[in-house]
């Protein structure tokens, strides 16, 4: 079915624009659906003619269907993916990162497409790492409306294949960062902040002491990992982990950041944010089973990427 397009959801945003361009290159016809909260239109190359943007909500259950229609796949990242919005209004978020999944789910099952990739988060094991790379059968800990959503999400979808056949893959992002990371907002990735204000000489905040540490993955390897899922013959059961299982502190992220750039700004640490996880680390033992997971970038690599060096 190369002709029939592959929906992107969110496909406006960090993640889903890069994957655009990706499957774009490749051939394939893409339609995005995204109700521009963050995603932006000159993310996207409208002026292709094998992509098609649809504006609006996917808790819009007629537009998703108007969306899946048609379809040979559905790639599902769209969600408000700022943890701290979801613990302000739980109620709105939910429409997004709960509601939208069912919604797609129902879509897929009423126009027959079957292959469904989502983006799920390492939010759902919570503290429950403990300090140690966590692997998908730690138990799940969902302490705020963004990690409990994404788990139910996981959860439906895994009925939805039992009861109508559909084929998940399922992934647990850890930290992604990139191209198109939007910094604007004080909870945008941490990567993309202390970029934008190395670059601008701009002093950086540290919550904390720094010595929190977080698995970060460059955004390309998880578009190669994301065309391969779309690929699989069998989508297979249960999410799996996608970090690089390798621990890098803020601290560290700091001196790679200052090696890019060629020079770092002022520096403070100041009180750690609420609910801040100390360690976040993937153990990705399952997703190098699943995958072709060649030379993973490693952060300084990425980093220079980025800034384009
Ligand atoms: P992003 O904010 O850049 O992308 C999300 C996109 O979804 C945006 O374009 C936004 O406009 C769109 N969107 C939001 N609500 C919508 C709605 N109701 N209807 C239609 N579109 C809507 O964030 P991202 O980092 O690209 O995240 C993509 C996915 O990956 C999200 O599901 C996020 O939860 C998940 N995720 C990201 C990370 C990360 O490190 N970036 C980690 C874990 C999980
Ligand atoms: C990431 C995801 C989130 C969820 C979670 C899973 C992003 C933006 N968020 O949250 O969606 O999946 O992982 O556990 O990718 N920090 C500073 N200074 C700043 C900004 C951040 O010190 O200006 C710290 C922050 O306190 C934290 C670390 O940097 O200790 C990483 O923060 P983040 O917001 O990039 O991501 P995280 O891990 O909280």
């Amino acid at each position: 079915m190369p002709d029939l397009p592959i929906l992107v959801t969110g496909g406006a945003g960090f993640i889903g624009s890069n994957l655009v361009d990706s499957l774009l290159a490749k051939g394939h016809a893409v339609r995005v659906l995204d109700d521009l909260s963050m995603g932006k239109r000159s993310n996207l190359p409208l002026d292709n003619p094998r992509l098609q943007l649809l504006v609006g909500s996917v808790a819009d259950a007629a537009l998703v269907s108007q969306a899946v229609a048609g379809s040979q796949a559905v790639v599902h990242l769209a969600a408000v993916a700022s943890v701290q919005a979801s613990v302000d209004d739980p109620v709105g978020t939910h429409q997004a990162n709960f509601v939208g999944t069912l919604n797609v789910c129902e879509a897929m099952r009423e126009h027959g497409v079957k292959r469904v990739l989502f983006a799920s988060s390492a939010a759902v094991y919570g503290n429950n790492g403990d300090g140690q790379a966590v692997d998908e059968d730690t138990p799940k800990a969902p302490l705020t409306p963004y990690a409990v959503d994404k788990l139910a999400s996981e959860q439906y979808l895994e009925f939805y294949r039992r009861q109508h056949g559909l084929e998940p893959a399922i992934f647990r992002f850890f930290n992604i960062f990139g191209p198109r990371q939007d910094p604007s907002s004080p909870y945008s990735g941490v990567i993309s902040i202390f970029i934008q204000r190395a670059q601008q000489g701009l002093p950086i905040t540290v919550f904390g002491d720094g010595e929190q540490t977080r698995d970060f993955f460059y955004v390309g390897d998880l578009i190669d990992l994301l065309e391969q899922a779309l690929a699989l013959p069998v989508a297979p059961e249960g999410a799996a982990n996608v970090g690089l299982s390798r621990a890098t502190s803020l601290n560290q992220l700091l001196q790679h950041i200052g090696d890019v750039v060629g020079s770092l700004p002022a520096i403070t640490y100041g009180p750690a944010r609420d609910g801040d996880i100390r360690h976040s680390c993937a153990n990705n033992q399952r997703l190098l089973g699943r995958y072709r997971v060649g030379e993973p970038t490693p952060i300084a690599v990425g980093l220079a990427a980025l800034l384009g060096k």
